[in-house]
């Protein structure tokens, strides 16, 4: 089986369109992937952060992983400062990178720009990024396109060290699962739901009580005109609403176009409404049953934890000998 390896940024909130794009597959693929997900902490502390927040938002992002159906019996789920290669891996990394390609990096000179401290975390960002995956011994990393150029980096950075010190790091390859359904933001519907929308009424959390996600597909901006049909270009918002609809309810938008034809906009977010309180159900009660047992998640973080260190030291142990490094014993 392929192993696949995954970071997933400790924000705590996830949205519909997370659950739809990525997290919905990850569930599904478990047993077709040696798959490891791993909630990157520490890229979390690359810009200013509440550190009385991250510890409360990294387990949170872990309890919604595991209520949206992540099986740790089958995928190792774990939390990166848990596992102390990775920061050795990076420093090892940060003498294979060269500041020159680490300066050129867009995501650094974007994120740089709207900071008036820019650390140098943020700049090493995409070498840490580098360990995790080359910890593992990884062969694809599934990832967003706004991703690419750190995956590239991560690939010379193994080619380079394998050049320099013998073969010992595994090469992985990116690949771009193709999103599904773009989810769009409620309130604008031509923009995908994000979590960093300025209008935190077009994003449906997953967490978001009954009431508030009623709330929100009632109040979605609609399109002039009155009758229901799947036309992205022309009806952005009554087309979002069906595809939320049609993936809530494991319908085709098709059935979901007929279902609703002659009905108003009124009939199609109610029921959108309704298909995605019940679909979001199970997920939800299933967090309740985690939120209301936290040593049962410390318990699944620290196999989880024990489970990834068990690959990770032996990969980092043919690294230190490669470089150089005068054995402890
Ligand atoms: P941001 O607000 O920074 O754009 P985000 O929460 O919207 O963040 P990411 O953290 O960039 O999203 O992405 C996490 C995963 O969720 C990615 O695999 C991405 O493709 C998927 N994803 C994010 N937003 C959507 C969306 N609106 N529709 C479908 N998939 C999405
Ligand atoms: N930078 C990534 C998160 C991330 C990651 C990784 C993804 C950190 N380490 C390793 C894949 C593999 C992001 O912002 N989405």
């Amino acid at each position: 089986m392929a192993r696949v390896f995954s970071g997933i940024q400790p924000t705590g909130d996830m949205h519909l369109g997370n659950y739809l794009g990525a997290v919905q597959r990850w569930v599904a693929e478990q047993d077709e992937r040696d798959a490891i997900h791993c909630v990157v902490d520490l890229h979390a502390m690359t810009v200013a952060y509440e550190p009385a927040e991250l510890a409360e938002r990294t387990r949170r992002t872990a309890m919604l992983l595991l209520a949206a159906g992540i099986d740790p019996e089958r995928t190792i789920l774990f939390v990166q400062s848990h596992v102390r290669v990775h920061t050795e891996l990076t420093w090892v990394l940060n003498c294979v990178a060269s500041f020159g390609e680490l300066r050129r990096m867009t995501q650094f000179k974007e994120k740089s720009e709207a900071q008036d401290f820019v650390s140098a975390g943020l700049f090493d960002y995409p070498v840490l990024m580098a360990a995790d995956i080359l910890a593992y011994d990884v062969d694809e990393v599934p990832v967003g396109e706004d991703q690419r150029q750190h995956l590239e980096l991560a690939r010379d950075l193994a080619i380079r060290f394998n050049h320099r010190f013998g073969d010992t790091l595994v090469v992985p390859r990116a690949t771009f699962p193709s999103v599904g359904a773009r989810v769009k933001d409620l309130q604008n519907p031509t923009a995908k739901m994000s979590k960093s929308s300025e209008s935190p009424q077009g994003t449906l959390l997953l967490l978001d009580p009954p009431q508030v996600i009623t709330k929100k597909i009632k109040s979605a901006v609609t399109d002039s005109g009155t009758d229901v049909r799947y036309a992205p270009e022309e009806k952005p918002g009554v087309s979002n609403l069906l595809e939320i609809l049609a993936a809530a309810s494991g319908t085709t938008i098709e059935q979901a176009e007929a279902d609703f034809a002659g009905s108003g906009y009124g009939k199609l977010k109610t029921s959108a409404a309704e298909a995605v309180v019940e679909y979001l159900r199970p997920l939800q009660d299933r967090y309740e049953e985690l939120a209301r047992d936290p040593s049962e998640v410390t318990r699944v973080l620290e196999l989880g934890a024990e489970k990834a260190e068990a690959i990770a030291e032996p990969v980092m142990a043919r690294i230190r000998a490669a470089v150089g490094l005068l054995p402890r014993s």
